[in-house]
């Protein structure tokens, strides 16, 4: 079975709670391995919410890691977190493990390849591909990657344009200069899912007003559901093939500017990284997220 590693922004934006459903639900049905979720923004009720979530959903066997560093990224105001607490009232941020150590540990104890999704900022993968030896692994970072990493898969970046710029890239000083290092550094295949891909599929649309993930979406000021920049993401990557999954690739190297987030692509047929455009109508991936939270 395939192994997952998620990281999720886990804040302002209810995508990433949609998304996290569609894992938890083919995590329980036995056709993907959740291994950890990795928070890389931090508020004060950041672990408390996820493992809250995650007891809704009869999920308890994931690991939890945070970036506590990312609280001074910038200031968030959570928005659907506090409710979401109050289903694990015990737990606080320091229950989790620092998210660039799980990463490792969870990377180097796998005993097959994992994949790696990313939903948020770019901080903790960046950080796990760029770290060193240390009492988890003696194999530093890149070495971990290209041995134990088969693919990642990342909602960030605008690339219907040269210079495009989105949130996961562009929101703060840190996420850009760590997309930078990503980018650059990362040894293994990439697919990015692009924010003109997700923005007017809209999911969550069909919930019933006593569903969790509905509450989560009202509580963000989305009650008719809200794009689904991070379900897709998710929903393309446990098929695993961007074809069967309803787009087209295009081929070659990413690039990000350190100093904005602003986003570049130069094709090439044999590059590394690749962004998907829909094949079909907006209904198309809709349905295939409705169909999996309902
Ligand atoms: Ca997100």
């Amino acid at each position: 079975m395939r192994s997952f590693i998620l990281g999720s922004d886990w804040c302002t934006d209810c995508d990433d709670v949609v998304a996290m459903r569609v894992l938890c639900r083919a995590h329980k049905a036995g056709e993907i391995n959740l291994l950890g979720v990795g928070i890389n923004t931090c508020v004060d009720v950041s672990v408390a919410s996820l493992y809250g979530f995650l007891a809704t959903e009869g999920v308890t066997d994931v690991a939890v890691g945070i970036d506590m560093k990312s609280a001074d990224a910038r200031r968030f105001e959570p928005k659907y977190q506090p409710r979401l607490a109050n289903y694990a009232p015990d737990k606080t941020n320091a229950d989790a493990e620092d998210a660039v150590r799980m990463y490792r540990r969870l990377i180097a104890n796998s005993p097959t390849r994992v994949e790696i999704l990313e939903i948020g900022f770019t901080q903790v993968i960046a950080g796990a591909l760029m770290s060193q030896p240390d009492d988890i692994s003696p194999l530093s970072g890149i070495e971990l990657f290209r041995q134990k990493v088969a693919k990642v898969w990342m909602m960030a970046g605008k690339w219907d344009e040269e210079g495009g710029k989105e949130y996961n890239f562009c929101c703060h000083q840190l996420t850009s200069t760590n997309a930078t290092t990503f980018c650059d550094n990362c040894p293994i295949p990439v697919t990015f899912l692009g924010w003109e891909v997700g923005n007017t599929v809209i999911s969550g649309n069909e919930l019933p007003d006593d569903d969790v993930l509905k509450q989560a979406l009202i509580d963000h000021g989305s009650p008719n559901g809200r794009s689904s920049w991070d379900p897709m993401l998710v929903v393309l990557a446990i098929i695993g093939n961007e074809k069967a999954a309803g787009y087209s690739v295009t081929r070659g190297r990413a690039r990000v500017d350190a100093s904005d987030g602003s986003n570049y692509f130069t094709e090439n047929a044999a590059g590394p990284h690749q962004y998907v455009t829909k094949l079909f109508d907006d209904s198309y991936y809709q349905k295939q997220i409705n169909d999996r939270i309902s």
